[in-house]
């Protein structure tokens, strides 16, 4: 076929070749079949009839779309039928999924099957995201081998639908790999590696500035900064938190979901929103920080979550563009970590 890179690996033999791990070979095909059967359910929704409301509300009081509930089952399937997960936990459901003994294996995974709910019936891109932990040595899995910092993840990714199916992903310590679904073969194929632009790359702010009477003052203020140097910022905002984080990814600027006085822990959920995409984000070469966050500004990955559907604001991007809200909070009297 022309035009196509024959040696490039797939997902399963990149992640055996780089980790020489089966578990987690189990796992990140697990998470691929998932993607791909959400990519399909996304693609003929409107054809399926899938568009609007299930008629419920999810553990934080969203309403449920048709394939918001559809991907959630698909993805606890594929997690709970793969052998190799204890403990799951999905935004769509309230308490935590426990795998009995007799099926489950090392991992605990965090996910938000399809993310950006407010896009699914105007398609718009949305996406899926997740985190995975390891449960203790000695746990049956248990909801506390999950409740931990972001630190203690030792991969995770998102997955866009979009006009192509990307598949992004890291593991601790490493780099974040972006991997594209051939639908000439059903693959997830390695593509690109994702990393930020050196120097911050395009001017670009992204955040809903609808809420922006609600922000603090240092927030505010920076919004204006890029708003009003000599050469302004470009405003991007999709809605979609997997479509605005993987533009900044490869583009660059800075996505924020900052605490206000209305959401003082501001709206994206840490396990399955706020943790993986910091964690992408670091490995990519950026910063993603709380902002000003119970007293202090610290990086969103120390957060401790208090209970599995819990919040964290969000500043994520490059060094240059989070340093001017450092420098906003700085002007305010706050204590910032150094850049
Ligand atoms: P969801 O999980 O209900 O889709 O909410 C998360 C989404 C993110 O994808 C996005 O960054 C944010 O909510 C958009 O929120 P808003 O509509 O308030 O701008
Ligand atoms: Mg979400």
């Amino acid at each position: 076929m022309s035009g196509v890179d024959v040696n490039a690996p797939t997902l399963g033999s990149f992640v055996m070749r780089n980790t020489k791990d089966p578990e987690l070979v189990i796992l990140m095909n697990a998470i691929a079949l998932s993607c791909k059967q959400i990519a399909t359910a996304v693609k003929r929704a409107g054809i399926a009839k899938l568009y609007g409301l299930a008629g419920e509300q999810n553990s934080t009081g969203d309403d449920q779309k048709m394939l918001d509930v559809m991907s959630n089952e698909i993805m606890i399937n594929a997690l709970r039928n793969s052998g190799v997960c204890s403990v799951l936990v999905s935004e769509e459901d309230e308490d935590p999924i426990i795998v009995p003994e007799a099926d489950n294996g090392k991992y605990c995974v965090a996910f938000d099957p399809l993310d950006g709910s407010s896009n699914i019936d105007c398609n718009v891109s949305v996406g899926t995201i997740f985190g995975v932990y390891e449960k203790e040595p000695g746990s049956k899995g248990t909801t506390a081998d999950i409740l931990r910092a972001g630190d203690d993840m030792i991969c995770a990714g998102y997955c866009v639908y979009s006009s192509a199916v990307e598949l992004v992903f890291s593991f601790k310590g490493g780099a974040a790999y972006c991997f594209c679904l051939d639908p000439n073969i059903g693959e997830f194929v390695s593509t690109r590696l994702m990393k930020l632009p050196d120097g911050g790359g395009k001017t670009i702010y992204s955040c809903n500035e609808g809420n922006s009477k609600h922000w603090d003052q240092p927030i505010k203020d920076t919004i204006e900064y890029f708003k009003t140097t000599p050469k302004p910022y470009t405003a991007r905002y999709v809605g979609s938190m997997v479509a605005d984080v993987h533009r900044t990814l490869l583009y660059g600027g800075i996505f924020i979901y900052p605490a206000d006085k209305k959401s003082p822990k501001g709206k994206l959920r840490i396990l399955y929103e706020g943790f993986p995409m910091a964690m992408l984000i670091e490995q990519s070469g950026g910063i993603a920080s709380t902002g000003l966050f119970k007293g202090k500004v610290g990086r969103v990955m120390d957060v401790i979550p208090e209970d599995i559907h819990d919040r964290c604001p969000i500043i994520m991007g490059g060094a240059r563009d989070v340093k001017i809200v450092y420098d906003m909070y700085k002007k305010a009297g706050v204590d910032v970590p150094s850049i």
